[in-house]
């Protein structure tokens, strides 16, 4: 085929208008559901720090304002306001009613955010009710208005005096687009703002919340970057070296940020991921890199300080990695993001590059640090020894559960139902509660498993300790759930709804927690699943007479039962009293 003209997919995608957007926002903002409503400050908030990257913004602002709206101010240079050529529109309304446009200014530089959907401010202008920008540039105020992605001022410039340079943007998420309501979470924008406070050291996030009489007011601002999130992950846990590992390089444009550290009373490792600033849940090439240089550079230095035999076998990467802390984030060009939910970074060049750098770094500061080197060490030399140890108890486990099909607990009380997608259990905390759940559950499909007390902190215990505890096996065998970490195998759970029923108070808080965390060190795939349920049990009942009803807070029992229950004759307490 012959072409005449020069027209390319880029002119082409750069005059695409909104219309697309509201007529599918789903395509450019994943949901219309909260994390999509999210996700718009986050568009905003991720231009903002582009500029900081590009080293022009130190500040950024965000508020929650009173009506609902989200202002981000930043001290950038400001978004330019001369005319585009191609639009024959101010660069400003460019960047705000074009799809794609944001990139294709400021030359030199890539974009770092932006990965996950990177679809620029113009989408969040399409999606909300209105948008006020204010630039600051040029010794002038430049403000433009929106409504639904469509300008409705002209682009006016007032003086300023102060002669600032930056950008605030304003918007107010639209009610059409947001049906399920455009309430921001506060603590949902402030994890994320914190957490990109550190992924981006020295930048300033200052986050309002004016929805309230008494505006709520926190700064996130982190000199050390990725080597203080560690600090912060690890402030409750007891150290093996003090100071943090932390490797910074780049290559052929790929920039690696690597800080760790190991700690004694931690045996899982905890490796967080992301790729221009984005968390990669899945994982991806830069976790690949960092988890084979640290397996091979690990056992390199072992055998270098002889602390592994030559006749000896190597350390595996899950011995090396106990009781690890780290955080990789890497800046790439052109990220491919994969998988369903686009959280799993796949460009191949970034797991060699990890390698690499890290492998280089890390053998250099093992070789001075000597006793760190050693104290890691012997820490995975002791984690290989524990998984052999927990490998034979499970062959123990397996080869019971085989010859003599590994009994029931004593103390489940099972149901009659033999499938599990017709079957539930509930785990309580105590024979007490047991008791009285035994008295209200139908026992054709609902099992009841009382539990002592507090169960392991499975994320403080070694797994050949998770195999000889008493309550661990009860749950274990009662839900049929197999070897820890090992394919899941469906065809042995015992039950599809595992429901956690607690008592409504901090105890019950606590182990409903341990309980989780079990599940997902153990058996994750039950979570993914979705097969694990957390009860909300009221706190009180109250009776009088034949009436009653349930309260799930004090509030609720000082409240506006007065005209159901004009005076309650009977109040009683927590999960003991109340079922059934
Ligand atoms: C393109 C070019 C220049 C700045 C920006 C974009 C910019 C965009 C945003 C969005 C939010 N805050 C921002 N700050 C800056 C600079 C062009 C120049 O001055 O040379």
């Amino acid at each position: 085929m012959t072409s005449t003209t020069n027209y390319g997919a880029e002119q082409i995608q750069v005059l695409e208008g909104l219309d697309p957007v509201r007529k599918r926002p789903g395509m450019y903002i994943g949901t219309t559901g909260p994390r999509g409503l999210h996700h718009l400050v986050y568009e905003v908030v991720d231009n903002s720090i582009d500029e900081a990257l590009a080293g022009y913004c130190t500040h950024i602002e965000v508020d929650i304002n009173a009506d609902g709206s989200v202002t981000v101010t930043d001290d950038g240079r400001g978004i330019p306001t001369d005319t585009h050529p191609t639009t024959g529109k101010s660069a400003l309304e460019t960047v705000m009613t074009v799809l794609h446009a944001g990139g294709k200014f400021g030359g030199g530089g890539y974009k770092v955010s932006g990965g996950l959907h990177g679809v620029g401010i113009s989408v969040v202008n399409a999606l909300s009710e209105w948008v006020m920008v204010n630039v600051w540039r040029d010794n002038k105020v430049h403000t433009q208005r929106y409504e639904r992605g469509i300008p409705v001022t002209a682009l006016e410039a007032k003086p300023d005096k102060e002669h600032s340079t930056g950008t605030s943007i304003s918007f107010l998420p639209d009610t059409q687009i947001f049906t399920v309501g455009i309430e921001f979470d506060y603590s949902t924008l402030a994890g994320r703002l914190k957490e990109l406070a550190y992924l981006n050291a020295g930048v300033k996030i200052t986050f309002s919340d004016k929805r309230q009489e008494e505006p709520h007011v926190e700064t996130y601002c982190y000199e050390g970057g990725i080597k203080e999130y560690v600090a912060y992950m690890c402030r409750d846990k007891e150290p093996l070296h003090q100071e943090i590992i932390y490797v910074s390089g780049e290559k052929n444009g790929i920039q690696v940020e690597v800080a760790m550290q190991w700690c004694v009373d931690a045996y899982s490792d905890n490796l967080l991921g992301f790729a221009n600033n984005i968390r990669t849940i899945d994982g991806g090439t830069h976790l690949e890199g960092l988890k084979a240089v640290l397996t091979r550079t690990l056992n390199n230095v072992a055998r270098k300080r002889n602390k592994i035999k030559e006749n000896e076998p190597n350390l595996g990467g899950e011995n090396v990695r106990e009781g690890l802390t780290g955080v990789i984030s890497v800046k790439v060009p052109e990220p491919e993001f994969e998988g369903q939910t686009k959280t799993k970074l796949g460009n191949t060049e970034v797991r060699g590059i990890v390698d690499s750098l890290v492998g280089e770094a890390l053998n250099e500061y093992l070789e001075f640090h000597p006793q760190v080197a050693d104290s890691i060490i012997e820490k995975a030399v002791q984690a290989f020894k524990a998984a052999e140890a927990a490998r034979r108890a499970r062959e123990l486990v397996r080869r019971k559960s085989v010859l003599e099909s590994s009994p029931l607990p004593g103390k489940l009380a099972d149901c009659s139902e033999r499938d599990p997608e017709r079957s539930e259990i509930f785990i309580v905390e105590g024979d007490s509660a047991g008791g009285s759940a035994k008295q209200g559950r139908d026992r054709r499909f609902q099992a009841i498993l009382p539990l002592k007390g507090k169960i392991l902190n499975i994320e403080k215990t070694d797994d050949a300790k998770i195999y000889k505890n008493n309550e661990i096996q009860s749950l274990i065998t009662a839900l049929g759930l197999g070897i820890k970490g090992e394919e899941f195998d469906a065809s042995g759970l015992r039950y599809h709804r595992i429901v956690i029923m607690t008592d409504a108070d901090s105890d019950g808080g606590h182990i409903r927690t341990l309980l989780l965390t079990f599940f997902y060190r153990y058996q994750r795939e039950l979570i993914d699943r979705g097969y694990i349920y957390i009860a909300c049990p009221p706190l009180y009942k109250l009776e009088r007479g034949r009436n009653h009803f349930y309260c799930y807070s004090d509030r609720e029992r000082n409240e506006p039962l007065a005209s159901f229950l004009p005076m309650p004759t009977t109040i009683s307490n927590g999960l003991k009293g109340w079922v059934k």
